[in-house]
C-alpha cells in the first residue's frame, strides 16, 4: 500500500538512553495516530559507527552517520532530533536551523543562558523562513499533565496560590555508582538541577500558564568522587569500587522556593539521592476553588479537589486518566488501559509533526526553553551567594 502524505525526513543524532526513546517514538507514532505527515526514520548519527549501526538496524533507521555535520549537508533530511549531552545542543541546533532544518532538542535546552538564548534567536529567525524548533520537556505530553494544564486553563482552580514540584530519585544513592557524563559539569551543565529540576520548572509554568519570576535556592553535592567508567556509561548501576575514582563536578541535589509572576509561589526539589522513590515527578496546585495533584509514580491518575464541594463529603478524587476523551488517549488502547514512561516522547513526535504540517510554533519552544535555562542560572546564583535571584521573567 503506498502512502500518499509527505513524507518528513528524520534525522537523529544520538542514540543511547535518550535516543532509544525518541527511536520507538518516530517508529510508533505513525502506526498509533493519523499523523498529517509520514515521517521517515532517514539516519541516525553517532561518532561510534559500530553502534550507531546496531541502534539503526534495531529501531529501523534507513542509513547511519558518524559527524552530525554530514546529517546537516544531506538534502533527504528535513528534521534534526538531538539526543546529546547538553553541551552540545546549541551547536547543532543553530547549525541545523540555519541550513533549514526543523529542529527537536533534549532538554534543557542547553548548559547556560548564553547558548539559550543563541538558540531562541536562531529558532525566532528561522520561524520566519517556515522552519520549526522544539525542545522536549516530554512529561507535559503525560496525558494527566496535559489535563491538569486543561483543568487549571479552564478555570478549575481558581487563582493559583501555592506550586509544589518535586522530582525525585534514586540512582545515584549508592556512593560506588559509576561516572557518568550527567555527572560531568562540562557536558551537562548541571546536575540535578538541570537534568530533573528542569522538568519540573517546565511542568510548573506549563500546568500554570505563569512563569517563575524569582528564586532562593541552595545546591549540594553528597559524594564528591565516583568510579571511572567510560564514555557510554548511562544511568544507575554499580562498579566494584576498586578502581580509580574522578570527581562529581555536579550538584546531587536542589531545592528552591521560588515567586511566579502570578503572585503565586513555588517550593521545588530536585535529588537523585531520594532512596525508594524511583521516578516521583510530582506536582500540586493549590488555588482558591480547588487543588491539583500529580505524581508520575501513578502516572495514569490525576487527583483533584473541589473546595466549593460540601465540607463535609469534599476530598481529592483519583481521576484515572484512561478515558478516550482524555488528551492523547483516543489514539491508544481501549478506556482503562493506561500508559507509561515512552507514550510522552511518542506524544511529542505527533505534536511536533502536526506544527510542521500546520505551518505553526511548536510548544515548547526554544522562548520556552530560554525560560526554564534562566531559572536554572538563577537557582545556581542564588545558591551561591545566598541571596534572592530574579529571572527577568
Ligand atoms: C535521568 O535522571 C533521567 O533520565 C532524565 O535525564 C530524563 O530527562 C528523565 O526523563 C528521567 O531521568
Amino acid at each position: 500500500m503506498t502512502d500518499a502524505r509527505t513524507d518528513l525526513r528524520i534525522g537523529m543524532v544520538g542514540y543511547a538512553f535518550m535516543g532509544a526513546a525518541h527511536s520507538q517514538a518516530w517508529r510508533t507514532a505513525p502506526a498509533f495516530f493519523d499523523l498529517p505527515m509520514h515521517p521517515r526514520m532517514t539516519a541516525v548519527c553517532g561518532r561510534d559507527k559500530e553502534a550507531a549501526t546496531k541502534v539503526a538496524e534495531r529501531f529501523g533507521w534507513e542509513s547511519v552517520e558518524t559527524d552530525w555535520r554530514a546529517l546537516l549537508e544531506r538534502d533527504d533530511i528535513d528534521v534534526i532530533d538531538i539526543c546529546t549531552p547538553g553541551d552540545t545542543h546549541a551547536e547543532i541546533a543553530i547549525a541545523a536551523l540555519r541550513a533549514g532544518k526543523h529542529v527537536l532538542c533534549e532538554k534543557p535546552l542547553a548548559n547556560t543562558v548564553a547558548e539559550a538564548e543563541a538558540m531562541a534567536e536562531a529558532a525566532a529567525e528561522a520561524a520566519q523562513h517556515g522552519v520549526r524548533a522544539m525542545v522536549g520537556f516530554t512529561y507535559r505530553r503525560t496525558p494527566a499533565v496535559a489535563m491538569a494544564r486543561k483543568l487549571a486553563a479552564d478555570g478549575w482552580l481558581g487563582t493559583i496560590r501555592h506550586v509544589r514540584a518535586q522530582y525525585l530519585q534514586d540512582w545515584l544513592n549508592d556512593e560506588n555508582t559509576p561516572l557518568s557524563w550527567r555527572l560531568d559539569k562540562e557536558k551537562a551543565g548541571s546536575g540535578a538541577l538541570g537534568d530533573i529540576g528542569a522538568h519540573i520548572v517546565d511542568m510548573a509554568q506549563f500546568v500554570t500558564g505563569s512563569r517563575i519570576a524569582s528564586v532562593s535556592g541552595l545546591m549540594e553535592t553528597f559524594v564528591t568522587t565516583r568510579p571511572v567508567a567510560g564514555d557510554h556509561a548511562t544511568l544507575g548501576g554499580s562498579s566494584s569500587g576498586d578502581g580509580e575514582r574522578g570527581p562529581v563536578t555536579v550538584d546531587d541535589a536542589a531545592v528552591f522556593t521560588s515567586r511566579f509572576d502570578d503572585g503565586s509561589v513555588g517550593v521545588f526539589e530536585a535529588t537523585r539521592f531520594a532512596t525508594g522513590r524511583k521516578n516521583a515527578l510530582r506536582i500540586e496546585v493549590n488555588g482558591s476553588t480547588g487543588s491539583l495533584a500529580f505524581d508520575f509514580e501513578d502516572m495514569n491518575v490525576l487527583q483533584y479537589f473541589d473546595a466549593n464541594e460540601d465540607p463535609a463529603t469534599a476530598g481529592f478524587r483519583r481521576i484515572i486518566v484512561t478515558e478516550a476523551t482524555h488528551p492523547y488517549v483516543a489514539a491508544w488502547w481501549p478506556p482503562g488501559h493506561g500508559l507509561g514512561y515512552e507514550h510522552g516522547f511518542t506524544h511529542q513526535v505527533v505534536d511536533l509533526v502536526t506544527a510542521i504540517a500546520d505551518g505553526t510554533d511548536p510548544s515548547p519552544s526554544f522562548a520556552d526553553g530560554l525560560a526554564v535555562q534562566r531559572v536554572l542560572a538563577a537557582v545556581e546564583a542564588s545558591s551561591a551567594d545566598g541571596t534572592t535571584h530574579t529571572t527577568g521573567a
